[in-house]
This record gives C-alpha cells, sequence and structure tokens, in this order.
C-alpha cells in the first residue's frame, strides 16, 4: 500500500483562472443563497423544536417515507461547504449563521448526547427504530462533517463538541456488547465522517467505531429483518425488496458487483478504503479493487455519471447506460471522486486519478450552473431542450454536494508521504506541504484544463532530497518535462500514470511539464446498446456535448458526424469567460419534403455544416435547447 496522505484543504489555495471562477462563485453566490433556500424550505427553522411541530412540507410517501428525516444532513453539508469557504476568506455573517445553528442543535441535544432535529420534534420514542430508511447516523455523519471543517476553519469547538457528545451515545447504543444493538445505517455515511474525526482526533474509538458498522453490514442475522419485525413490519415489504439497494446484502468482503443506490455505495467505498488505509486492511484492499474494475469497466458513463437508473437511484445491469434518461446523479459523482481519492492513497496509480479527474470535471462540475444558483440532480447525456437546471429540490443533496465540493478542491491536487509529493490535478494552485525532511512551499501554474502547459515553483525551507511526482494522464501522449530547463524523460521516469522527478530540491527549482491535448474521438463497448455508432469528443480532461446554442438550425440528434473530419479545439474568449470548444464539419439531416411522412424508401438529404462542441459541464447555462454527447458517426 502507498503511504500517501491528503493535504488538508487549509494548506492549499486555488490561484488559476478555472476554480478562482468556480469558487468566488461558489462564495460570494452560492453558499449564501443556499442558506437561503434552507430558511426558505423550513430546513432551518425544523433545527428549534416547537412542540407541536408545523405539519409536514412533504407528506409521507406510500413507502411511508418524507426527505424530511434527512434535513439535518442538508445543514450539516451546507456547514462544510461554507467552512471550507471560510478556508479561502473569512465572513463574519457566515459564521453567525453558523453559530445560531450551533445554538439550535445545543438546545436541541437531549441530556444523553442524542440529536436528531426529525425524531426529537416528531417521533421522540422511536430513535433508532429505523436504521433502514430513515437516515439517523447519515445525518450525524454530515453534521460531523461539517464540524470537523468548521473546526478547522476558524479553530472553534463548539459544534464539533456537541457532535462528539453525540458520537459518544452513538458508541454506547451501537456494537456487538450484549445491551447494545448490532445496527448501521441504511445510507452509508457515518463511517467515513468518523475516520475524519479520528485523523482530526488521533482517537482510536472513531476508528473503531467505523470498523464496526463497515464489519457488521450484510451479516446475518440480518439487522434490517430483525428491525422490521421490531416495528411489526414483514422484512419483505421493504420497498426496494432487495438489500443490494443499500448493499448489505452480504457482508461488505464479499461483494464483487457495484450494486443498489449509486451514492450509498460510493460513501461506502469511500470509507473502506479509508480503514484500508489506515488498518493496513489487504481483504478490504482487494474488495475494493474488484469493485473499482466492475463499475469503470461496465457501469460508469463518460462523463464517471454514476447509475442510470431513477427507480433505485442507482446501477442497473452491466453496459446499461441510457443517455437521455440517465438518472447520474450529482451526488454519485461527487462520491466517486471522495473513493478515488482513497483508492490513490492506497496505491498511487493514474488509473484512479484519471477517474478522479473525469469525475470532477464532468460528472461533478456539471451539477453546479455558471450562476451558481442554479442545479442538476440527474445529468443526462442526452436533450430534447426539456432539462433545465432548477434553483432547488425537495431533495437538496446535490446542492450542497457541489458548494462542499468546489469549496474543497484544492485538497484533491495534492497528496503527500514522509518522501514524496504528488500532484494529481493542475489547475493552478500554491500550497504548503510538510515532509519528513522539512516543509516545502508549492506553486503550479497553469491555464489548465485548457491548456496542458504546466509551471511548478519549488520551494523547500532549506534544500532536501525528495520525490515529486507529477501525475501523466492517461489520455495525453508524449508528454514533456524538465526541471530547471534540463529535459526528464518522461518515458521512463513514469510508473502507474506518475512521473517520479527526484532530487535533492532547492528554492528556485522550476519544473515545466507539457501534457499534449488533442481533441479526441471516443468510442463506448459496443455492448453498450444506446452509443452503437456514435462518437463522443473529448479534449484533456474535459468531455464535450453539442448544444442547440452553438448549433442553431434545429435539435442537434440530426447532426452527424463524419469520421474522416478533424475535430479542431478553437480558443472562445466570447464564451463563458473564454473556454476552448471543438469544432468540426459535419452534416444535418433535412426534414425538406418529409411533411406528412413518417417513413419513406428515400434517407433525408443532408447539408454540410461545422458542429461545435462545448465542455459538458456547461451546458444548459443559456436556456432551454437539445444537447447531445454521442453524435451519431458517418
Ligand atoms: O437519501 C439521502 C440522499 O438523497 C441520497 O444520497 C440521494 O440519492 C437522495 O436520495
Ligand atoms: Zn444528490
Amino acid at each position: 500500500m502507498s503511504a500517501f496522505k491528503p493535504v488538508r484543504f487549509v494548506d492549499v489555495h486555488l490561484e488559476g483562472d478555472f476554480w478562482r471562477e468556480r469558487l468566488e462563485t461558489v462564495l460570494t453566490r452560492t453558499i449564501p443563497s443556499q442558506h437561503i433556500q434552507l430558511s426558505a424550505h423550513g430546513i432551518l427553522e425544523a433545527l428549534t423544536l416547537p412542540n407541536p411541530p408545523p405539519p409536514l412540507r412533504f407528506p409521507r410517501n406510500h413507502h411511508n417515507f418524507t426527505v424530511q428525516v434527512f434535513w439535518d444532513s442538508d445543514v450539516g453539508k451546507w456547514i462544510e461547504a461554507a467552512s471550507y469557504a471560510l478556508s479561502h476568506r473569512r465572513d463574519a455573517d457566515i459564521e453567525s449563521k453558523i453559530e445560531d445553528i450551533t445554538d439550535k442543535l445545543e438546545r436541541a441535544q437531549a441530556p444523553d448526547g442524542y440529536v436528531n432535529c426529525w425524531y426529537l420534534q416528531r417521533e421522540p420514542d422511536k430513535r433508532w427504530t429505523n436504521l433502514r430508511d430513515n437516515h439517523e447516523l447519515y445525518n450525524l455523519g454530515h453534521l460531523l462533517e461539517g464540524g470537523i471543517a468548521y473546526f478547522l476553519a476558524t479553530g472553534r469547538r463548539r459544534l464539533l463538541g456537541i457532535l462528539e457528545r453525540y458520537v459518544e451515545h452513538v458508541r454506547t447504543t451501537f456494537g456487538p456488547g450484549p445491551n447494545q444493538k448490532r445496527g448501521y445505517c441504511g445510507h452509508q455515511e457515518i463511517e467515513l465522517a468518523l475516520i475524519r474525526l479520528y485523523h482530526l482526533t488521533g482517537e482510536r474509538k472513531h476508528l473503531d467505531l467505523a470498523s464496526y458498522f463497515i464489519n457488521e453490514r450484510g451479516r446475518q442475522p440480518h439487522y434490517f429483518d430483525e428491525e422490521a419485525r421490531r416495528r411489526d413490519e414483514d422484512p419483505k415489504d421493504f420497498w426496494a425488496k432487495s438489500y443490494e439497494y443499500n448493499q448489505s446484502h452480504m457482508p461488505v468482503r464479499e461483494q464483487t458487483k457495484v450494486v443498489g443506490h449509486a451514492v450509498r455505495a460510493m460513501y461506502m467505498y469511500t470509507a473502506m478504503a479509508d480503514l484500508a488505509a489506515v488498518l493496513k486492511d489487504d481483504s478490504l484492499k482487494r474488495t475494493l479493487e474488484v469493485l473499482w474494475a466492475d463499475v469503470i469497466s461496465s457501469k460508469m458513463y463518460i462523463t464517471s455519471g454514476l447509475g442510470p437508473a431513477e427507480a433505485n437511484e442507482g446501477f442497473t445491469e452491466d453496459y446499461d447506460l441510457p443517455n437521455e434518461t440517465a438518472y447520474a446523479e450529482t451526488c454519485a459523482s461527487v462520491a466517486l471522486i471522495f473513493w478515488a481519492q482513497r483508492m490513490l492513497h492506497l496505491d498511487l496509480s493514474g488509473k484512479y486519478a484519471d477517474v478522479m479527474e473525469q469525475a470532477l470535471f464532468n460528472g461533478a462540475l456539471t451539477g453546479l450552473a455558471r450562476d451558481g444558483q442554479h442545479y442538476f440532480y440527474s445529468n443526462p447525456l442526452e436533450s430534447d431542450g426539456r432539462h433545465s437546471r432548477w434553483a432547488w429540490h425537495h431533495c437538496p443533496c446535490c446542492t450542497m454536494n457541489s458548494s462542499r465540493l468546489v469549496a474543497s478542491v484544492g485538497s484533491y491536487f495534492l497528496s503527500r508521504s514522509d518522501e514524496a509529493i504528488a500532484f494529481h490535478l493542475y489547475g493552478g494552485i500554491s500550497a504548503t506541504v510538510r515532509l519528513a525532511g522539512g516543509q516545502v512551499a508549492l506553486r503550479e501554474v497553469s491555464a489548465y484544463p485548457w491548456s496542458g502547459d504546466i509551471r511548478i515553483e519549488v520551494k523547500p525551507e532549506t534544500p532536501f532530497a525528495f520525490d515529486l511526482k507529477l501525475r501523466i494522464p492517461g489520455w495525453t501522449r508524449n508528454a514533456t518535462a524538465s526541471v530547471n530547463g534540463t529535459p526528464v524523460s518522461v518515458e521512463q521516469g513514469t510508473k502507474d500514470g506518475y512521473l517520479t522527478i527526484a532530487r535533492r530540491w532547492q528554492a528556485g527549482d522550476v519544473v515545466a511539464l507539457e501534457l499534449p491535448m488533442p481533441a479526441q474521438r471516443i468510442y463506448a463497448h459496443p455492448a453498450v446498446r444506446m452509443d452503437v455508432g456514435r462518437v463522443a469528443l473529448k479534449r484533456g480532461p474535459l468531455v464535450y456535448c453539442v448544444e442547440e446554442a452553438d448549433n442553431p438550425g434545429g435539435p442537434v440528434q440530426r447532426l452527424k458526424l463524419p469520421r474522416q473530419s478533424t475535430v479542431k479545439p478553437e480558443r472562445r474568449a466570447d464564451l463563458f469567460g473564454g473556454i476552448v470548444t471543438l469544432t468540426a464539419d459535419a452534416t444535418r439531416l433535412q426534414d425538406n419534403g418529409w411533411q406528412n411522412t413518417l417513413y419513406r424508401s428515400d434517407p433525408p438529404a443532408e447539408t454540410p455544416t461545422t458542429v461545435t462542441a462545448l465542455p459538458y459541464y456547461l451546458w444548459a447555462n443559456r436556456g432551454a435547447g437539445s444537447m447531445l454527447v454521442w453524435l451519431p458517426e458517418s
């Protein structure tokens, strides 16, 4: 296993144009507007516990479920996002809002430490009776991640203290002991949050509790069966019909297929990878490698979207990747980034970093509009123009997953071991990294993802030897590198997607890295029936799509891209503050002469046209219109 660890978000600063623009939008628009939305939708109000409580905003559905049970998690995720924002720029107003939430949670907390506003307010006698559906531990997980981020960003510990008391309550409630419940949450999340708490405090008990939750999952007798019977329900009446839905269909180490709800799966694998790294647990690591291969080889969209189906918000069969109806929840791609980063800490391999980057630029970033105040929940790869971004959602999970990701994106750029620094992503950062030999200041300057020309200034406190490992993405060919102008052989120095430059570094050293970024045509496995005869366009880490806004004249579904057409990158200062589009000679099917005709023996006429593609993450920012990722190829 590799000895790499993350670099904390507080130690990385974003300087490049691409991420600065997203960050500023999140800081100035997304986070404040999310607070307004949380308030407008009663989610903040629900933290105070009036008796009697107000009527439900979202009545229970036919499974007796309402999204209100996980409102605490939305608050936790907002605190987390806002705290990452505070690490970039302190903001008294945001801090007072978090303090206000802290006051409410403090008042709500029961004497034994329990704090779940849904149960305390509405069903105080029913706590811990439906772990399968009601997200109690999931809520704690998100609040805990928020409390940790707030403490790291500001040094304020009151919120974290409340949550630590709650964690103590959970520790006494759950476990293998005679008077404990042998349960675990139907929606994984608490596990990875507890491991964060372990890393923050160094207290082994948090790691042990996370291990317990992971190891207990899927054991027989099945906790969710027993729990259902205690509620006088037949376990067979579980609406999802199978515990594959929440990945508790078998013990985690026996799982070989990625199944069920996509976000649950990704959060669980993230925690498993964290545990594997800390505990040096090879069996968990091997399980994860099998699951990784399964999802990457047959279940992931080219955009890194996960989970084609709305019914289970998750996975179906291998190669089932419909485009127009793709669910591909934003949260699932965000969570894939978490998992990929953790896999990098088990093995520093470009195969994980390539997916992490792909998910970041395509699956996750698409979820947040340019204005920072509109969102996508599902992320289709084709639209007839009916898909549009929404300002809020009755289930707002994706909104705060987008903001917490962008506000903490710096923490995905680098990892460190005692003797090495690894760059996974590029895009303009400065960072301070501590190694065994001393502290190193780094500055990476680039116009990534538009250009692969990268310059890295390396400035150790005093000269010392360490390895600088630079990711050479799987999508590039013929990359070149130099140190202080002297070429370094990328071919000889690269293993598993990382170029190692080992030397005694001193202040003033400069690495130049050039990653050629030609436009690429990408094809899907023939078993993906929806993409047969079609081609997608990529450049660097970005997947492209064609949108009606750039290709007027009717639905983009009528465009065909000849195989021989050269696809050319074009800098467009006039679009979205400056981007690179892809253009190519193409044809467009015409409907002249088809009036009142549905079928005929002559194909429609085709006229020459130029097709313009723009990065997929930018689609649906200019009003309604059709969109297509996989173009018919002629
Ligand atoms: O259940 C909590 C969150 O809401 C899930 O992660 C999302 O898929 C959405 O269902
Ligand atoms: Zn979501």
